[in-house]
Parts: structure tokens; sequence; C-alpha cells
């Protein structure tokens, strides 16, 4: 299947030739291409073999010539063409936050910058200065612009992460050599990011193991190859690091090796006390003249001598630690089964890919009870807010769509928009007629962290708003969060009734894990959302799941697992 390839070679061809100041309508026609191929739900070299290429919506004869040549020899002359004058390098300095293709060639142009590694250097030799439109508030962004991308790409986001190790490990697994596998490190413990993949085999056979999981396609370059543990580096950079153990240890290592580091610590200060050591083989008794193992083939049997319950990876944070010895009760955390419905998706109506039916549609296969179409309002222009006229429209849609259910609902919501004082989009009046009013903030990100608090806190305080959704507006890899009084604004969401979201898009993971558990701990409500954009994001839930578990929620600390009745309950202030 090469329908990643051709919309990645299609989407570089298009923010090139941006960079290179062609046309709008000819740069997005390849955009367009691109997000559409990426997104076709059949392989896109059947399509080729039967000449069907100009069928698919977008693409004409001379894009289907050129997708037909780089399917046929790997190659597209007009990409090769075009990087001859615009150097590929560029695709890395426009994805710099606060850098777009206007700046991108102005930078080339001027300074021959062709490459981030050149952005750096000019940045650090101050050779930006003077450039035209360049001010010093600028240049302050992208030295910020260029720290984000350094960390991001240090860590990885969760959706990412889970993808690979899902990969290696639906693999790995099919081996007769392994007897059982699982992810370990930050990925299990739910991080919302993840520097590398630690993967634990238990197999009597390391050595095969290790020889089939080195040659995998998947691998780039190998760092370690060694008798019980190897890493790699695979295509796309990620570490993924492989370790073997024998049954009687893999309980233990997988204790170890989940991690945190913190939580270990705290296990091998138990551990002291009793007069046991913990390791990565197992729970050792060290008060007889005889070290002897004690425990070691699951985490359940290493916690029980302990004398502590089985604490969810999940769990095993810094951050909660001090509860978990004070209160030794485990939660039980909710998991992806409780949830009944999503309540923040977008649909045509804005810039949503797919139609509010489609989207209904995808909810019942996931057996949800509802979805609460949710799109953009007016003043996010660049996302086609729904003007006041076509709100009605949009109702009489959903009325019809619900007609033909009887279990099912689809809600009429909004992702109104905070203005930079703290107004909504929409007049109340318009506010009163929707099921769920969801509020975010999508610009205005450099006010003053006093600013931005008051803007959070007063859409919190206008009773129409049932949810802020993403409230810290981190984009993991692009744009750190705003600064604002997180204290303050849970306590004015406490007040007025506002249920903060978990947003599940894996860029955004907002709030993440630490918020979560620190909001619960004042006494937020929380809902957990996909954001989709189109059917298939809505698989995301899962994500969202695993950051609420990370902050240590149940189901009663999340509104969307409530049937429709309580639901609609819960939105009447
Ligand atoms: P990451 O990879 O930065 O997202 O985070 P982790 O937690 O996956 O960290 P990693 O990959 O360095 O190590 C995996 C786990 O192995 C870690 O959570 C705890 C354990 N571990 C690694 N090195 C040490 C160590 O020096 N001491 C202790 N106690 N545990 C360690
Ligand atoms: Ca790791």
């Amino acid at each position: 299947m090469k329908n990643k390839d051709v919309a990645d070679i299609l989407e570089r061809m298009g923010t090139l030739l941006e960079i290179k100041g062609e046309i709008v309508f000819k740069t997005r026609a390849y955009l367009k291409a691109a997000e559409t191929i990426k997104y076709l739900p059949e392989d896109i070299e059947t399509v080729r073999k039967e000449n069907r290429l100009t069928d698919i919506p977008g693409i004409g004869k001379a894009l289907a010539e050129k997708i037909a040549e780089y399917l046929d020899g790997g190659v597209m002359t007009a990409y090769q063409e075009l990087i001859k004058e615009i150097p590929e390098g560029l695709l890395e300095v426009v994805d710099i936050p606060s850098i777009g293709p206007k700046k991108a060639k102005l930078f080339f142009e001027h300074l021959n910058i062709a490459s981030v590694a050149d952005l750096r250097k000019a940045v650090e030799g101050e050779k930006l200065q003077g450039l035209a439109g360049i001010q010093e508030r600028t240049i302050a962004k992208i030295v910020r612009g260029l720290k984000i991308v350094q960390e991001g790409q240090a860590r990885m986001n969760l959706g990412v992460a889970t993808k690979v190790a899902e990969e290696f490990i639906s693999i790995l697994r099919k081996l007769p050599a392994v007897k059982e596998i699982a992810a370990a490190g930050s990925l299990r413990r739910g991080c919302e990011t993840v520097r590398d993949i630690d993967i634990l085999v238990d197999s009597t056979r390391p050595q095969e193991v290790m020889d089939v999981f080195v040659h995998l396609p998947q691998v780039k370059s190998i760092n370690a190859h060694g008798e019980t543990k190897s890493s790699i580096l695979t295509k796309d950079n990620v570490q993924v690091d492989l370790r073997v153990v024998d049954s009687n240890s893999f309980g233990a290592a997988l204790l170890y090796f989940t991690g945190s580091k913190d939580f270990n610590i705290k296990l091998r200060q138990i551990a002291i006390k009793k007069e046991m050591l913990v390791n990565e083989y197992g729970i050792f008794s060290v008060s007889a003249r005889q070290e002897k193992m004690l425990a070691g083939k699951t985490e359940r049997d290493c916690f029980a001598v302990l004398g502590l319950p089985f604490i969810p990876p999940e769990m095993r944070e810094e951050f909660g630690f001090g509860e978990l010895v004070v209160d030794q009760k485990i939660p039980t955390l909710i998991e992806l089964s409780d949830i009944q419905g999503d309540l923040h998706v977008h649909s045509t109506w804005s810039d949503g890919h797919d139609t509010i039916a489609q989207m209904a549609q995808k909810a019942r296969e996931l057996g949800y009870q509802y979805v609460a179409v949710s799109d953009h309002s007016p003043r996010l222009r660049v996302a086609g807010g729904v003007s006041p006229e076509d709100l009605k429209k949009k109702k009489k849609e959903i009325d019809t769509i619900n007609k033909k259910f009887e279990d099912f609902y689809v809600l009429f919501g909004t992702e109104v928009e905070i203005d930079t004082q703290g107004n909504l989009d929409y007049n109340n009046k318009i506010l009163s007629e929707f099921d769920i009013v969801i509020a975010a903030i999508h610009r205005g990100f450099d006010q003053s962290p006093q600013q931005l608090t008051k803007r959070l806190v007063k859409a919190c305080q206008n009773k129409y708003v049932h949810v802020i959704a993403h409230p810290t507006g981190i984009h993991i890899g692009k744009r750190e969060p705003y600064r604002f009084d997180f204290k303050e604004v849970c306590a004015a969401a406490i007040d007025h009734k506002v249920f903060l979201e978990i947003n599940a898009f894996p860029v955004r993971l907002d709030l993440n894990g630490a918020n979560v558990y620190r909001a619960r701990q004042y006494g937020v409500q929380f809902v957990i959302n996909t954001d989709a954009h189109r059917t298939d994001h809505m698989d995301f839930m899962r994500f969202g799941v695993t950051t609420a578990r990370h902050g240590w929620l149940t189901k009663k600390d999340v509104l969307n697992t409530a049937s429709y009745d309580e639901l609609m309950k819960s939105l009447k202030k």
C-alpha cells in the first residue's frame, strides 16, 4: 500500500510550491489531493492499475500522470525539478512555529537558509536582524519555535508511539519463541509524550527473537544487537528497545521497565523497610543469610509481597504517590467501554471532512448513545465557522437525522470562540438554543497570563457554557501551552458547573495526565472528546481515556460516561 507515500510527496510538493510563491489555487490542489489519498479507502496502486486515478475527487489528468509516474518508477520528475529550485530542507523550516512559507522564502532568498540547521546558525549569528518585516519580537518567537521543535522531535505523542509499538508487538507476538510480550515505559504509563518505546518479551530463546526484531523491514538502523537487549531506530527515527527475560522474571521486569523512575525509587524504599530487594529480576528477601526470590512471575505477585495492591501503570507517577501511600485504596479507573458518546466532533458545516450523518453513523458503529456535532463559530473564519442563519439549517438537518433513530441522539452543539476579551462569538439568545456549548480559545495566545485567565473565567461564568475545550492550548511539538492561572480557572469551572475537556486528539492531549490529576484534586468534572474532523478521528477516544486514567479518573468523573437521559439532565444548568 503506497497511499501514505503518495500523499507525502504531494503534500511536500504543495508546500514547496507555497514557498516558491505559486498561486494558492495550484498549491491547494496538491494539498487537497494529498489529504484525499491519505484517507482513500482503497489501495492507490490498485486504482492506478485499473486506470481510475482521475476518478478520485480533486485529481485531474496532470496530477494523475504525476502519481502514475511515481507509482510505476518511484520518482516524480516534477518534484525532482522543483527541489533543485526550492531545497527540501525548507519543508522543515516552515514547520517551525511562527514561520510560514513567506518567511521561509525571505530567509532562503536573502540569507540562503535552506534547512533548520542553517536557520539555527543564522539566529545565533544574529543574521535575521534588519531583514524586511522581521522585528525583534518575531525573532524571539522563532527562537522559541526552534526550541519547541527540538523538544518535540525528542518526544513523540502517545498516538504515534502507540501505533509504532502495536506494529512491532503484533509481528513479534506471532513468533513461536515468544510466550508473552508487552510494552513498558512511559507508553504503558499513558504519558502524553514518549521518548522511546520499551518492549518486553518472555522467552527462553532470546537470540531468535532478537534476530527477527533487528531485521524487520521497519528498521532503519541498529544501535545495539545483544543477547537479551537490542535497540533499533525505525525509518521514522523512533527508537525501539527490546528486552527478553524468562518467565520467572517477566513480572519483575515489566514492573521495573514500566517505571516511572520515581515510582521505582519509592518501591525500593518500601522494600528496604521489609528487608527486601527489588530489581528487574525479581523481589528478594535479604533477611536470611541466603538471598531468596519471593516474587517475579507477575506484577501482581511483586506488589503482593511488598504488601501493596496492584497499582495500574497509569498511576505510577510521582505526582500521585503521596495519595497512594496515605490511602491504599486503588480507584477503579475509567475504561474505554465506559464512554457513551463523543461531545466534540466537527462536520462539513465548519472545517470537518464528513457530514453529520456520517459522523452519526460512525458514533453508532462505536456503540455510542449520542454524538454532539460541535462546529466552530463564525469568528474562526479559517475553520469556516457557522453563521447564525446556517445554524437554523444545521439544526433542521440534525432533527431529520434524529427522526431515523430510536436509541441514538445527535446533539446540536457548538465550539464557540472565546474572543480576546473573553466574550463569546454567539449571543446568549443563540447560545441558549444549543444542546451543548463548548467554549474554546484559538487565538490571542500571547496575551498576559492575567488576561488569559480572565478570558477563561469569563467563559465559565456564561450560563450557557458547558465545557472548556482543550484548556491549555498546547499543540505537541508545535505550540507551548498558553500561561494562565490554572487553579483559578478550575475554581471557576467548579463554581459554574463547567466541565474541562480532555481533548483526545493525539497532538493535543489537553488536559494532560498531570493537569487532570491536579484539576481532579480541586474537584473538577471532565469530559473526554476527540475533536474529530473526520470519522476516523473518532477512534482517538482511546488516547483520551488513557490520559484520564493517567490523571486517576473514574467513570463518575467523566460526563460522557452518562446515559443519554443522565447527560441531558447534567447539561441543564
Ligand atoms: P521516556 O522514554 O523518557 O518517555 O520515559 P520512560 O519512563 O519510558 O523512561 P526510559 O525509557 O528511560 O526507561 C523505562 C523505564 O525503565 C523507566 O520508566 C524506569 C526504568 N528505568 C530506566 N532506567 C532506570 C534507572 O536508572 N533506575 C531505575 N530505578 N529505573 C530505571
Ligand atoms: Ca521509554
